[in-house]
């Protein structure tokens, strides 16, 4: 067994999946893996809460590796089991784990192994580690990229340069953070800013997800916008056990 610094243990870690719908109707299109841990005493607490000191630790790799090695497997289950009905599942992965040596051979000798297909996989990355390793990380970007890998900005607009980034970065996949949904009916300015920012990625050609929408009044108001949105939200399900999810939309 594995300890991160002295108190996380990779057998209290967890996967769980949250759907990702089209906005229109509330149909499948995908699902993003998100990390847990199951905490005895603290109860599940998310990666913000422990991936510094996991980091610090020098625990990233193994926790990337853990997490790509169990989703990787479940998706070839799935698809021998004739239960692959999204279009991709999306993982995040920290910009500092693509500074690894090797990283984009390693993981595509993964994805060989378990005969996934490139367009099974999306990366997503936060813009802000992605500004904070920028140059570094380029080269394994492109080397993804090449195989038809495609990445995610996720929680965009957070960041301190968020539009330069557009410019610099050939990504697919624009996921606007929930700050800027959360006030959304009660502050005009915020709806114009998040009408702007779609306005600006799909200028940009970017595929967009709409992170954070809890209530139907938020959904409306973004249909409003586009109906070719998809988003990811409490409103239409909080993040979920592997089996839960595989139970309620693959079956
Ligand atoms: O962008 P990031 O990968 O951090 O987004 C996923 C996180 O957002 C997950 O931890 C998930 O639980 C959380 N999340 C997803 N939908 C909602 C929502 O509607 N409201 C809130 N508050 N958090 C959400
Ligand atoms: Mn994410």
């Amino acid at each position: 067994m594995c300890y991160l610094g002295a108190k996380v243990k990779l057998n209290q870690l967890n996967l769980f999946l949250q759907p990702i719908v089209n906005i229109y109707d509330d149909s499948l299109y995908s699902a993003e893996i998100l990390l847990r841990w199951e905490h005895p005493e603290k109860g599940l607490l998310s990666p913000n809460e422990f991936i510094d000191i996991a980091i610090k630790a020098g625990y990233l790799s193994e926790m990337t590796w853990w997490i790509i090695e169990k989703i990787f497997k479940q998706i070839s289950q799935w698809k021998n089991n004739g239960q692959w009905k999204v279009k991709y599942i999306s993982i995040n992965i920290n910009a500092q784990q693509l500074i690894e040596k090797n990283f984009a051979s390693k993981f595509m000798e993964k994805l060989k192994s378990y005969h996934l297909k490139a367009e099974d996989i999306v990366i997503e990355i936060t813009e802000r580690s992605l500004i904070e390793n920028f140059i570094h990380t380029q080269h394994t970007i492109q080397l993804l990229q090449k195989v038809g890998i495609k990445f995610a900005i996720d929680d965009f607009g957070t960041g301190y340069s968020s539009l330069s980034y557009l410019k610099k970065l050939s990504f697919d996949i624009l996921k606007i953070d929930r700050e800027f949904i959360k006030d959304i009916e009660l502050n005009p300015k915020d709806l114009l800013l998040v009408s702007t920012i779609l306005d600006i990625g799909k200028q940009f050609n970017y595929d967009i997800v709409i992170e954070g929408i809890e209530d139907k009044k938020q959904k409306d108001l973004l249909i409003g916008l586009d109906e070719d949105l998809k988003y990811q939200g409490y409103y239409f399900s909080k993040p979920m056990h592997m089996e839960l999810f595989a139970q309620k939309y693959l079956s």
